[in-house]
This record gives structure tokens, sequence and C-alpha cells, in this order.
């Protein structure tokens, strides 16, 4: 299976602007769905509404192109009735954090067995250039002419924070890091975000005169560096990339099933249930 067999071609061109760091995510995450071998019958894409989550359109998996905020929730439902199945959720920051912050706070604190990306434009794009909690102070938008002054949040420390037992960094400038982060995250067990910073040169780049999509790759490259490097040490400013939570515990769908088979053998001792357990 290659990478164009995950692609609905039918579908195609994308509506994404010339230079938009969405296109570089869509197909780094199909490498690493090809890295990890797995069959489209048993993925499944949920997304909510932006620029970022019209990626579902693009995929031939099974896809649900949901409610602005709300991919998380139906992601959700659609994990604890086929645990089986790889859920990927690709959100936009206002996505995931404005609209979303409660979904994702709660589908992080539960462990659900989950991959977010997070598709970091510190901007809406699809409305039009509004400012999000991802913006940070002293960015311009259409809904911040004279600067905003709202302090963004550091979406991996709220990943911690809440409970997510994956969560890491990169951006569009580092392709093959964001495929090992993406492969990593759809294989690990629980609640996984990759949070990757892509360029939106329509909106944010424009407004805040960070030059063409190349120019806002490049303060990618520039403007980051890897946790534990000397670059980090000896630069504060600089933005860390890199794996921040990686840790087991036991993810949301399993502790149901176990209550599930704990309830059935308190009412009915006498039958003996295998190795699944029976359905709540
Ligand atoms: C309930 C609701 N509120 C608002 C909107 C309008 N809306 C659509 S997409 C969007 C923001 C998109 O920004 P983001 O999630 O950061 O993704 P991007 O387009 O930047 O990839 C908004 C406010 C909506 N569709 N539904
Ligand atoms: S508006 Fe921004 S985020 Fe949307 S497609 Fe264009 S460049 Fe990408």
């Amino acid at each position: 299976m290659s990478i164009q067999d995950y692609l609905r071609k039918r579908f195609l061109p994308h509506l994404w602007c010339p230079g938009c760091g969405h296109g570089t995510v869509l197909n780094t995450l199909l490498r690493s769905v090809e890295d990890l071998g797995l069959s489209k019958e048993n993925i499944v894409m949920v997304t909510g509404i932006g620029c970022s989550a019209r990626m579902a359109g693009y995929v031939d998996f099974h896809t649900m192109h949901t409610l602005h905020g709300r991919a998380l929730a139906f992601a959700t439902g659609i994990k604890m009735s086929r645990p089986e199945l790889n859920v990927l959720v690709p959100m936009g920051d206002g996505d995931a954090l404005a609209i979303g912050g409660n979904h994702f706070l709660h589908a992080a604190r539960r462990n659900i067995d989950i991959t977010a990306i997070i598709m970091n434009n510190r901007i809406y794009g699809m409305t039009g250039g509004q400012f999000s909690p991802l913006s940070g102070e002293g960015t311009s938008a259409t809904t911040a002419p004279w600067k905003s002054i709202d302090p963004a949040f550091d979406t991996m420390e709220l990943a911690k924070a809440a409970g997510a037992t994956y969560a890491a960094r990169t951006t569009t400038f580092h392709v093959r890091e964001m495929e090992k982060m993406l492969t990593s995250a759809i294989s690990h067990k629980g609640f996984s975000v990759v949070e990757v910073f892509s360029q939106c040169p329509t909106y944010f780049g424009r407004k805040n005169n960070s030059g063409d999509a190349s120019k806002m790759l490049e303060s990618y490259r520039d403007g980051t560096a890897k946790i534990g490097s000397k670059a980090l040490e000896e630069n504060p400013e600089l933005i860390p990339r890199g794996v921040f939570v990686d840790k087991e515990a036991v993810d949301y769908g399993h502790a149901y099933a176990e209550m599930c088979r704990q309830a059935a053998d308190d009412k009915f001792p006498e039958r003996k249930y295998g190795k699944e357990a029976p359905r709540c």
C-alpha cells in the first residue's frame, strides 16, 4: 500500500492556499500510516471545522467531518464502541483549544486512546484570520488590529497537566521528526497529542509581516530547538521541540471494559466470560 492509496484523489486539488502548512502535515501523516502498515479499513479520521479539519475529506479512511470544536467528542464515542480502530483527530488551534478546549482537557484526563494532531498556525484560517488562544501577545489578527493582549496557552504544558500520556511538538519544517512523532503517537496506547506548527501565510503571515511560506518555515527552523539541545540551553527564547510526555497508563477503554467485566461477574457469578469483556 503506498500513500497514494490512502487518498481520495477525486476530491483533489485540495482547498489549501499555496504555501499552507496543512498539506505537509497530511503528507507526513500518511507516511506514518504507511510506516505502520495500517489498513485504511482500520482507521477513522474525525475532524471538526477549519482549514485543518478539511483533511478528513482527502483521506480514504472512514471519516467524519463534524462540528467545530467537537471532533474529540465524536471520536470518543467511536473509540468506545469500536476500540479496535485507530482514531485520528486532526484539529486547528481554534478547533482544539478555543471552542474545543473543554473536550481536549477531558479526553486527555480520561486517557482516551485517540491521536490528536493540533495544526497550530496561531490563527483562525478558515474564517478570515481571527486570533486564537495560541496567537499570543503582540500578534496581529483581524480581531486584534492593535495587537492581541491575550497570552497563549502552551499546548504541551496543558496536555501534560490534563493527563495526556504522549505529547510532542514539532513543525512543518521538521518533517522527518514529525513522521517519527506521528508514528509513535499512533502506536501509543492512550491519549496522544502531536502539536505541529503549520504556517498560514495568507492570514497569520500577512498580518504579522512574517514573509512568505518559505520565510515562515525558516522561522520554524531558527526559532525552535530540540529539548535537551545546547542551542536551547544557550537561548531560552527558542521554542522547545520534542517529546514532552511519554508514559504508560491504563487507557479509558480498557478501564471501562474491566469495570463491565466486574459488574457482570458480580451480577452473574455463574457465567464465565472469555477474553472479551461483556458490554455494559
Ligand atoms: C459552532 C461554530 N462556531 C464558529 C464556527 C466558525 N468557524 C469555522 S472554522 C473556525 C476557526 C478555524 O480555525 P482553526 O480551528 O484554528 O483552524 P484553521 O482554519 O486555522 O486550520 C471558526 C471560528 C463554526 N463553524 N461553528
Ligand atoms: S487560510 Fe491559512 S490555514 Fe487556511 S488554507 Fe489558507 S494558508 Fe492554510
